[in-house]
């Protein structure tokens, strides 16, 4: 299997996070894309290669150029006002507040667009998600180009950001991106699969009034876990998208019988959709010593996780999404990559 990887993802290099009420030492940090690629190597899974650059236009298939336009003056902006540092929102358009209005002042605007507190933005952050963004892209090209697997190292990862929206560590989505990008190239339909433990509500808003693209995910019930505020069985997709968006919430203490019992379900789903190519969301955060999630997968059962992708038989593109228990990242990232390819083979 071809890995795209860029080294820019370490200039997002955040320090702290505001998560459970406190500020709190980042979890989202370098050595996560790090130790993966050094599993890579070890194992030699496959060639290495750098992303290749790609317009604007790739971008703006998924995000506003506003908010484009945000993310990349951002620190300018943020210097301006004399600030340093990490740059994190503290006021939102809540209920009853105007969402019509995107203000002048940094503050507000970081408010404006940002959908949490938990996600630094830093000196970097902009160069780093934009390499992520084509670290996807050139995974998505790898597999349009006809190979039946491609895996992007990315970082940082997407899976929450929306069309106008960062938060949950994401600034671009990288999978949107890449769902995009296949469908200009002549894919039909696409599917995306969320294996991240947390909802990717970024995704689910972007595709949810699509019928093009099966959104299909497995995470903690928002119920009691973040993001909360979308995720649930009852979201089928909107108007010409209904149909095309599938939740498995699941609660905590969920172990791999009972995950693989969703992900089945979840897998017959998407083959009978009978899209050209699946893009996978791959967090590892489902893992059973991940020290923010609660879910009870072994770094054995991520190897049976990968074998179970591939029963779909479709091309596909993994996009690297969450994973915090950093020493047992790399091997519980590659049992994924290396099951699918030993029942591919
Ligand atoms: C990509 C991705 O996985 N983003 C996840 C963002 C989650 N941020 C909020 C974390 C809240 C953690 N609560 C942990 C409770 C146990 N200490
Ligand atoms: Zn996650």
């Amino acid at each position: 299997m071809r890995i795209v990887y860029s080294p820019e993802h370490t200039k997002h290099d955040p320090k702290k996070e505001i998560s459970d009420g406190q500020l709190t030492d980042a979890v989202e940090v370098p050595s996560r894309a790090k130790t993966v690629l050094a599993r890579i190597e070890e194992t030699g899974l496959g060639p290495v290669e750098p992303p290749k650059t790609f317009p604007q236009d790739a971008l703006l298939r998924v995000h506003s150029v506003d908010y484009l336009n945000f993310l990349k003056e951002f620190w300018t902006e943020w210097r301006a006002e004399g600030r340093d540092g990490e740059a994190f929102p503290f006021v939102w358009p809540g209920r009853g507040l105007r969402r019509d209005k995107v203000p002048a002042h940094i503050d507000g605007r970081l408010g404006h667009y940002a959908f949490d507190a938990g996600s630094p933005m830093t000196e970097g952050t902009w160069d780093a998600a934009l390499a992520s963004a084509h670290v996807a892209l050139t995974a998505a090209d790898i597999v349009c180009g006809g190979d039946t697997s491609a895996f992007g190292l990315c970082r940082p990862p997407g899976h929450h950001a929306g069309r106008d929206t960062f938060g949950g560590y994401c600034f671009l989505n990288n999978a949107a991106i890449a769902a995009e990008h296949m469908l200009d190239k002549g894919c039909h339909a696409v599917t995306i699969l969320d294996i991240d433990y947390h909802h990717g509500n970024g995704t689910q808003a972007i595709f949810e009034e699509r019928s093009d693209v099966f959104f299909v995910s497995l995470h903690a019930d928002p119920v009691m876990e973040y993001p909360f505020f979308l995720g649930y069985a009852d979201e089928t997709g909107r108007g010409a998208g209904e149909g095309f968006t599938a939740n498995y919430p699941l609660p905590f203490g969920t172990d791999w019988p009972k995950y693989r019992e969703a992900l089945s379900h979840a897998l017959d789903r998407i083959d009978k959709a009978g899209s050209d190519v699946l893009i996978v969301s791959l967090g590892l955060d489902t893992f059973e010593h991940d020290p923010i999630s609660r879910f009870k997968l072994t770094s054995g059962d991520f190897l049976s996780l990968g074998a179970e992708l591939d029963r779909v038989g479709m091309p596909t593109v993994f996009i690297f999404e969450g994973g915090y228990a950093v020493e047992e990242l790399g091997v519980n990232c590659v049992n994924v990559l290396t099951g699918f390819e030993r029942e591919a083979a």
